[in-house]
């Protein structure tokens, strides 16, 4: 097979690649180990920035985001009993978020690259490049027990975290910067009433948690919990319990509870891989970046390397011009970096870092207090929040 550009990995990164460079004309493959259901299971972000909502609509993948998707023009903070209201749209000057869950954004981009006749192979496996050092890249799999072969000018690799791409680096080429948080984030889906019509992120002595959703009938909850926690230690009854101790009264007392239809414990990392391009192969999404995702950045860096990316190779195949290839990784990994810093951040300041005893926790509550009495503070941390420019 051959195509112009080789994509290992059908999440969110490669998918918008790919519908992207096919509406400038440009062919590509999507080489994905899982199946399209497995891919489609899996409940990650809730938040999108308005660069991605823009992205979708600019390749006509955003008519169901556009009509379920609930735009937020603010955001909650809570702590030591308070709930204090972070207005996003007024200090930003119009900016909002839309909540829309990432496996929904995922199964419009299936559709659309099918509408378009996009060729996505799953259940490839040991996807592998080769030759991306000198011109000519190419990727083989295994698929129905027959070896496979794609030719290609570049390959993307929007494998995330696990991927193959970035292990496929020369040794001695990346360097890795990484920290580990001692906690992860249990969450549930359940099909109950939201708690408040917005997101609300609360710091609390016995841990952090979030109220989030998907729809009106649709809420998405995480409690912090440490990072060996076995899920089986956690009965539905467990976690409503820890939530509610954790909330405020006035937000407590309202919150509905109900079965969990999916429960899981995600690890919290922040992890930057420099540089994210090896010759012809290119890292977009988490195969370069993760964050924790207490900043609703994960997702959201994944569509501005896409923004970049894309932009570099439709440069190439219009002009020849390599400028926008050369620059992709130094271009991402400005935005990349202050979405990370900006996700620790956030992290450090609402979540329980037990070794840092009742003195951390109080100062944590005095940088909420500062940060929600102050106009310039919370200006800083909506236009964050928001996103930053591409
Ligand atoms: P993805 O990991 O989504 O997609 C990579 C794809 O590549 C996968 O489908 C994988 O099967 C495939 N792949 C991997 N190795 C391969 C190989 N060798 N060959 C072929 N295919 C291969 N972000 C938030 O903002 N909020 C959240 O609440 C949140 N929760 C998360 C929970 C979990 C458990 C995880 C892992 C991430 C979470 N994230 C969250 C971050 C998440 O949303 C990512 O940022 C987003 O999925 C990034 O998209 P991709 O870069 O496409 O990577
Ligand atoms: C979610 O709804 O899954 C979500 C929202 C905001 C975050 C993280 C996750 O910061």
């Amino acid at each position: 097979m051959k195509t112009q550009v080789g994509i290992i990995g059908g999440g969110p990164a490669g998918l918008l690649l790919s519908q992207i460079l096919h509406v400038a004309g440009i062919d590509s493959v999507i080489l994905e180990r899982q199946s399209r259901d497995y891919v489609l299971s899996r409940i990650r972000a809730g938040v999108l920035e308005q660069g991605l909502v823009d992205m979708l609509r600019a390749v006509d993948v955003a008519g169901r985001l556009d009509r379920e998707g609930e735009v937020h023009t603010g955001v909650n903070l809570a702590f030591d009993g308070r709930v204090e209201h972070i207005d996003l749209e007024g200090l930003t000057g119009g900016k909002t978020v839309t909540v829309f869950g990432q496996t929904e954004v995922t199964r419009d981009l299936y559709d659309a690259r099918d509408a378009m006749g996009g060729t996505v192979v799953h259940e490839a496996a040991d996807v592998t490049p080769h030759g991306f050092d000198g011109g000519t890249p190419s990727l083989t799999y295994r698929k129905d027990g027959m070896e496979h072969r794609v030719d290609c000018d570049f390959i993307a690799a929007c494998d995330g975290y696990h991927g193959v791409g970035r292990q496929s680096f020369p040794p001695g080429t990346i360097r890795e910067y990484e920290k580990t948080y001692p906690f992860g984030w249990l969450g549930i889906l359940s099909r109950t009433k939201p708690v408040d019509e917005e997101l609300i992120y609360a710091n609390h002595e016995r841990g952090f948690v979030l109220c989030s959703m998907r729809s009106q009938v649709l809420s998405r909850y995480y409690v912090q919990v440490p990072a060996a926690a076995d899920i089986a230690d956690w009965s539905d009854d467990r976690f409503w319990d820890e939530l509610r101790a954790r909330l405020p009264a006035s937000v407590a007392d309202v919150l509905e509870t109900g079965p969990s239809i999916e429960k899981s414990i995600a690890p919290l990392r922040s992890y930057v891989a420099e540089p994210l391009n090896h010759g012809r192969l290119f890292l977009a999404g988490d195969a370069g970046h993760i964050v924790p995702p207490t900043g609703a950045k994960g997702l959201n860096l994944a569509a501005s390397d896409v923004h970049y990316l894309s932009e570099g190779l439709i440069g190439y195949y219009r002009t020849g011009d390599e400028t926008g290839l050369k620059s992709y990784s130094e271009r991402a990994l400005r935005r990349i970096w202050k979405a990370e810093r900006f996700s620790w951040w956030m992290t450090m300041l609402m979540h329980r870092f037990p070794e840092e005893g009742g003195f951390g926790m109080k100062v944590q509550q005095a940088e909420l207090d500062y940060l929600t009495g102050s106009t310039a503070a919370k200006t800083a941390m909506a236009e964050n929040y928001v996103g930053l420019p591409y």
